[in-house]
């Protein structure tokens, strides 16, 4: 029985380019060993086979571009080498956890869809993977990929580029022995073998870190445990923070905003609101007053593109929103175009997505810069980690009613702390101390907004 194997769900990605076929024809292959791999700006994708059997026809070559439902290949099944096709399709109903393996940062496997002559493609086309999207968390999740990804088809394997990413190696200066120059697991080996054993400069051995090996101990001994895998969410983010966090020189400003007046008009605006308009926080204003500051100040609009900086005319922007799976960051698109009632709507409904675990990608992708507020929570200040690829974070914390001296005398006021952390690479120091000069300024009367 010949059966036509198609692209499957994946996602948010339309039209994007097969940058390995692992396949030839004759090839005899087994249930989920991977057939191509495809590759968006954001993640590589492998397209395992959905059924074992013998490849009869290639219907794409290297570089062409596909989305859902493109045909890929037909597939000879036999006896011999694997149940029916029929066998191997997921039903369409079936939950994406039962079909999809979790996914990684740079890793996603997609079961492949099989549209046999009785299976249309959309009715075989496996829910893949709702979650993967949700995981994704925001640029930080798929960004490894990018990381890692050449620059130059043909490249390695989802699994070679993560293990490329782990070993901290470039792709790019891999010579690979596969096909087509394909990069092996050994050439890894082989490349990294070269370079410890290649001779170092002296200059090259001082300037090099050498960092302890992570302690591994047995905290049994020392009283009863427990172990919990952490979740997809947390991992990713996590590996996320610490790239940014070891790579990008951060330094962060602290500084005080009045908000008397404006808590007073926020709330006051609270009692206007009718039943169904979302709740007005300080967050909200504090997105709009950082809008007005991107456009006032581009180069916290920026990102680092080798020896460029990208200048963005464009004003999205993410804030971290805790949720039992871990930090994600949703971003509001086109803040300067808002109103505050606006931006208190979407952040509620964007954070009510978020606990649900239902963001999607798009949701997190495309954020300029991201305000990390704990104000509901406490604390006098903190040192954010800037998301990568922006040059900027900010951080607020719990607003107090603190004395502050007017001239005269010491009047209560509620003071808002702030913390700016940014990236010394693009921003100077004085730059961050005007930026948040006048974000205090905007928010301690938020009039200064429209000038
Ligand atoms: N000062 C004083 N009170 C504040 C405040 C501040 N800076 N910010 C918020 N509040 C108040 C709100 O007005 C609200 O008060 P009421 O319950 O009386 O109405 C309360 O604190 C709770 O606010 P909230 O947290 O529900 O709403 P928010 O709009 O301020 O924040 C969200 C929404 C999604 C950002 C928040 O819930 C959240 O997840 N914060 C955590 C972000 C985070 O984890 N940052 C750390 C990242 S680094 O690891």
């Amino acid at each position: 029985m010949i059966t036509e194997v198609t692209v499957p769900d994946i996602g948010e990605f339309h039209n994007i380019p097969i940058i390995e076929i692992l396949v030839k024809i004759g090839d005899r292959v087994s249930k989920d060993s991977p057939l191509l791999t495809l590759e968006s700006d954001k993640a590589t994708l492998d397209v395992p086979s959905p059924m074992s059997g013998i490849v009869k026809q290639l219907k794409v070559a290297l570089g062409d571009r596909v989305s859902l439902g493109s045909s890929i290949l037909t597939l000879e099944a036999s006896d011999t080498v694997g149940p029916p096709a029929t066998a191997a399709i997921a039903p369409s109903d079936a939950p994406a956890a039962a079909t999809a393996p979790a996914p990684s940062a740079a890793v996603a496997q997609a079961p492949a869809t099989v549209a046999a002559p009785t299976v249309s493609a959309a009715a075989a086309a496996a829910p893949w993977p709702p979650r993967l999207v949700a995981v994704s968390t925001d640029r930080l999740a798929v960004a490894a990929a990018d990381s890692t990804a050449p620059s130059r088809l043909p490249g390695g394997s989802p699994s070679v580029r993560r293990f490329a990413h782990q070993l901290g190696v470039d792709l790019a200066a891999v010579k690979g022995s596969g096909p087509r120059g394909r990069i092996l697991r050994e050439d890894l080996q082989s490349h990294v073998q070269a370079a410890m054993a290649a001779p170092r400069a002296p200059a090259a051995e001082a300037a090099e870190a050498r960092l302890a090996p992570w302690p591994r101990i047995d905290f049994s001994k020392f009283g009863a445990i427990e172990r919990t895998a952490l979740t997809p969410v947390r991992r990713i983010a996590g590996e996320n923070l610490a790239r940014n966090w070891s790579l990008i020189p951060h330094v962060t400003n602290f500084e005080d905003a009045d908000i008397t007046e404006l808590e007073a008009f926020r709330k006051q605006l609270n009692l206007e609101g009718s039943n169904g308009d979302a709740k007005i926080t300080l967050l909200s204003f504090i997105i709009k007053a950082v809008a007005v500051l991107l456009k006032r100040f581009p180069d916290f609009n920026a990102s680092l593109d080798g020896d460029s900086l990208i200048l963005k005319r464009y004003v999205n922007i993410g804030f971290a929103a805790d949720t039992p799976n871990g930090l994600v960051v949703p971003v509001i698109r086109s803040v300067d175009t808002k109103g505050i009632a606006q931006i208190a709507q979407e952040v509620t409904a964007l954070a009510a997505q978020a606990r649900a675990g239902k963001l999607k990608l798009a949701d997190m992708q495309g954020g300029c810069f991201t305000v990390s507020s704990l104000g509901g929570v406490g604390g006098t200040g903190f040192t954010p980690i800037i998301n990568a690829p922006e040059v900027a974070i900010l951080g607020t914390t719990r607003a107090q009613i603190r004395p502050v001296w007017s001239g005269s005398a010491f009047e209560p006021r509620l003071v808002l702390p702030l913390s700016l952390s940014w990236d010394h690479r693009v921003i100077d120091g004085v730059a961050a101390a005007r930026f948040l000069n006048h974000l205090s300024r905007l928010l301690g009367d938020f009039r200064r907004v429209m000038l």
